[in-house]
Order: structure tokens, then C-alpha cells, then sequence
């Protein structure tokens, strides 16, 4: 899979690229990724890439001709490598929320996508309109500039990617896998087995798999239900709490 990403930043990518899981996986060629600074896309000799916003209003608006030839020279190396062109994606808080089924399907389509990361007060709507196929973001928060939420992105898809993770389980036991039925995950414990005068709940420690696995279970619907309650109602509609689940849920509320 690859990722192309259009920013003023390119150091920035480090981060996903050489560390971690996401920074082994890219060393073994399961991903790469090709960075394009808009400002290498200039032809003045301030290498200008924003002006002053028609209509007035604070800050700057990122010009749109060095964001296009930004783009298409990302799309030309794609074709040049023998790739189809890529989605662009606009990452904006005005875009269509990311999140973990977005993340699988950037993962499943092994085409990756070309990641156009604004600064400034934005980018001029032309070049939106005559490049960009979709906006995605993060949240309702308002970032310094798309480097982040497209960082977070990227990392949340790869960590997908068949032989990222060591351990196959892990990527099926996240919060939000359908293996958990879109229930929040269940705490985590390791050595030492007593820690600040705490134990590690007793199940845990049992041997019993059935019984951790219940003992799971029954955190995830703790959790869930006080945290995100909205995720209890959606697994329920979905049909994916059993009546043991249910069980528990009702004992729960009886206790408030
Ligand atoms: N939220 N989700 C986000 C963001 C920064 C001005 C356009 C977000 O994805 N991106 O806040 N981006 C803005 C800054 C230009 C991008």
C-alpha cells in the first residue's frame, strides 16, 4: 500500500514511517510512503505558497496551483510506478468523519490514498474542486494544519495491513473490532502481579479461559455502558449482545 502526502511539513511524516509497528512494517515494503512539498511546486523566487484571503478575514489561504502540481506530480509517479491514481483526501474539520470502519476499508482498498494537508485559515476552494475527491476528519477540533489527522489516519489503516501487527489477536481484541462487537476494550494487566497494593483481578490470574473471557466481557460492558453508553444501544440494535450480555447489563443498572 501507499501513501502520498502534499505538505510544508514533510519531516513530520517521520513519525509513522520510522517508528513503531507502523516503521518496522514500512522497512519490510508492506507500505511506503512518497512526500510532495507544494512549496518545490513554485516559480518565484519567494517560493510563495498562500496569499491574503479575498473578502478580507485573518490569516492566509494556501495558493492553489502548487497544491495542483503538488498532486499531480504524486498521481504522475503512481502511474510511473505502474499504480492507478489515488483518492485525494482534503483533511478539513468541515470533512466526513474517520473513524475505525474508515480506517478498514483505507486498509482493504490497498490503494492508499494521496493525503492534501492544509495550513493557514485553509485552501483556496478551486483547487478543492478541481482535485480533491474527498474530505475526511478527525473530529470537531481545529488543528494548526491536516499533518496530524492525516499521521493518525494513515497509522490507524496500517496497523490493518496483513503482517503489521506480531500478533495476529491484537488488532482483533481493539476497542471497536467487530470481534468486540463494537464494545470498548477491557483493562489491560502485567507483571508485577501486586502493584501499588493492588492485584490483578483475580480471574485474570486463574488459568480458567472461559471465565477470562467472561471477566472481559462483563468490563466491556461496564465500560461501555458508563463511558459510551450510544455503543451499547448500536450493539444491541445489531443484535450482537447475547442474553448472558443482557443479563449483565440489567444486573448493572439495578446496582445505580
Ligand atoms: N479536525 N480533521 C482537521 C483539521 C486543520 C486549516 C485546513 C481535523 O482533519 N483535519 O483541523 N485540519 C485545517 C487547518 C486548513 C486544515
Amino acid at each position: 500500500m501507499r501513501f502520498d502526502a502534499v505538505t510544508l511539513f514533510p519531516e513530520m511524516f517521520g513519525l509513522v514511517r520510522d517508528q513503531g509497528v507502523t516503521g518496522r512494517a514500512h522497512g519490510q515494503g508492506i507500505w511506503a510512503m512518497k512526500v510532495w512539498n507544494p512549496r518545490d511546486f513554485t516559480h518565484d523566487a519567494h517560493r510563495t505558497v498562500d496569499d491574503r484571503p479575498y473578502g478580507g478575514g485573518p490569516g492566509m489561504v494556501m495558493l492553489a496551483a502548487p497544491l495542483e502540481a503538488a498532486v499531480d506530480a504524486a498521481q504522475a509517479d503512481r502511474v510511473a510506478q505502474g499504480m492507478a491514481q489515488a483518492p485525494v483526501v482534503l483533511l478539513s474539520p468541515t470533512g466526513q468523519r474517520y473513524g475505525q470502519r474508515e480506517a478498514e476499508n483505507l486498509a482493504a482498498t490497498r490503494q492508499g490514498a494521496i493525503f492534501i494537508c492544509g495550513r493557514y485559515e485553509g485552501v483556496d476552494q478551486r483547487f478543492i474542486d478541481r482535485r480533491v475527491t474527498q474530505e475526511w476528519s478527525l473530529g470537531d477540533f481545529v488543528l494548526s494544519g491536516g499533518e496530524i489527522a492525516a499521521l493518525a489516519m494513515i497509522d490507524a489503516a496500517v496497523r490493518l495491513l496483513p503482517g503489521v501487527l506480531n500478533d495476529d489477536a491484537s488488532a482483533v481484541q481493539d476497542s471497536f473490532n467487530p470481534a468486540l462487537d463494537g464494545l470498548l476494550d477491557s483493562p489491560h494487566y502485567t507483571r508485577p502481579e501486586i502493584y501499588g497494593g493492588e492485584s490483578v483481578p483475580e480471574p485474570l490470574l486463574s488459568g480458567h479461559h472461559a471465565r477470562i473471557a467472561r471477566w472481559r466481557r462483563e468490563q466491556s460492558l461496564r465500560l461501555t455502558a458508563q463511558r459510551r453508553p450510544d455503543l451499547i444501544e448500536q450493539a444491541r440494535a445489531a443484535g450482537r449482545l447475547s442474553k448472558e450480555d443482557e443479563r449483565f447489563l440489567a444486573a448493572l443498572q439495578a446496582q445505580q
